[in-house]
């Protein structure tokens, strides 16, 4: 039976076989120049009609130091843009997304800095290397909010896949203007006169990981978002340094307590620094969740929530 999406397809489809190159061009153009969301024309090439009229198979012209320069001159602008920024959030595991793609969507200026190769943090691995995810009642809005799909397993317990929830809320902070520099290491923080974390000092992971002598760079931020999982990595360096913050450590397994008090937690710490998922609860000493995520995405909600409230101040 032809489905009414597939009749679509098959309509445009045989529309732009039809078409010669030259009105097919014009059509991607016009609806370029009328700065048109593309997703509508995105799904007709998965038509395999479209497809199939889209290729070609002569040589193509091709050269391989303006592929370099193109790489070079686009990322060095992008960290010379982002030296100074509103809000710089460490860490792009769930609750380092949720928050970044929240403060992206108000309009915020925000990067995000992630040491792995990879965007995703925990979240990957779902529980045990199983790649699916459980949210309760309570966070399901977020996965709706983020088009993640889901369904209710039992009676408030959503399940997800973890690989589409990662890339579902890539996608939307990626959406919502955030820059990321990923294989990028936070190696310490600036605190100058007013006692604030003022910003980031950062070096390329590789350098961390070889053990070289190689100075970093520096980047500002108004507000700085601890997003960095069970370690707390940006609020240990601020106790390391003697700053007058705590960090507890995270405490046992207990999952409804865990994910009942993140909310609670998730606050600025330290002038200027924000703590959200489970660097939230190490710093508290609070109990971990396991492979539920719902707390994540709900700290990383409101860490965008008190971030945007204190940039408004
Ligand atoms: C740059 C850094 C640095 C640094 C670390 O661990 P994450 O996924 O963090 P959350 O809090 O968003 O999510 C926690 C969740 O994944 C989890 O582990 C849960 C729910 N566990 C429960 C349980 O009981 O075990 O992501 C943190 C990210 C990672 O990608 C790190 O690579 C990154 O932060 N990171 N990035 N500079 N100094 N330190």
């Amino acid at each position: 039976m032809v489905r009414p999406k597939s009749r679509v397809h098959f309509m445009v489809g045989y529309m732009l076989c039809r078409a010669d190159i030259k009105s097919f061009v014009d059509i991607i153009l016009n609806l370029r120049a009328q700065n048109r969301n593309l997703t509508a024309f995105r799904g007709a090439c998965r038509c395999p009609y479209l497809y199939r009229a889209s290729y070609s198979i002569r040589a193509m012209t091709l050269n391989e130091v303006t592929i370099s320069r193109a790489i070079l001159e686009e990322q060095h602008r992008a960290l010379i843009d982002h030296l100074e920024v509103e809000a710089a959030v460490i860490g792009g595991g769930p609750s380092g997304l949720t928050c970044a793609a929240l403060l992206g969507e108000r309009g915020i200026r925000c990067a995000l800095i992630e040491k792995k190769l990879s965007i995703g943090g925990g979240m990957w691995g779902g529980g045990m290397m199983f790649p699916r995810i459980v949210v309760q009642e309570e966070a399901k809005r977020l996965l709706d909010r983020f088009e993640v799909t889901f369904h209710e397993f039992e009676k408030g317990y959503y399940v997800a896949k973890s690989v589409e929830a990662v890339a579902k809320l890539t996608a939307a902070a990626c959406d919502a203007g955030v820059e990321f520099f990923n294989l990028v290491t936070v190696e310490d923080v600036m605190v100058r006169g007013d006692g604030r974390v003022g910003g980031l000092v950062i070096n390329w992971t590789p350098v961390e990981m070889a053990g070289l002598h190689v100075d970093p760079l520096t980047i500002a931020c108004t507000c700085t978002v601890d997003a960095t999982g069970h370690d707390a990595m940006i609020a240990r360096m601020i106790e390391r340094k003697g700053g007058n913050l705590k960090v507890k450590g995270e405490s046992f397994m207990w999952a409804e307590r865990a994910e009942s008090r993140i909310l609670e937690h998730t606050k600025e710490v330290y002038p200027g620094l924000f703590v959200t998922g489970m660097a939230a609860n190490a710093v508290a000493g609070e109990c971990r969740m396991g492979p539920i995520f719902g707390g994540m995405l709900l700290s990383g909600e409101r860490a965008a929530d008190l971030v945007a409230k204190a940039l408004a101040r």
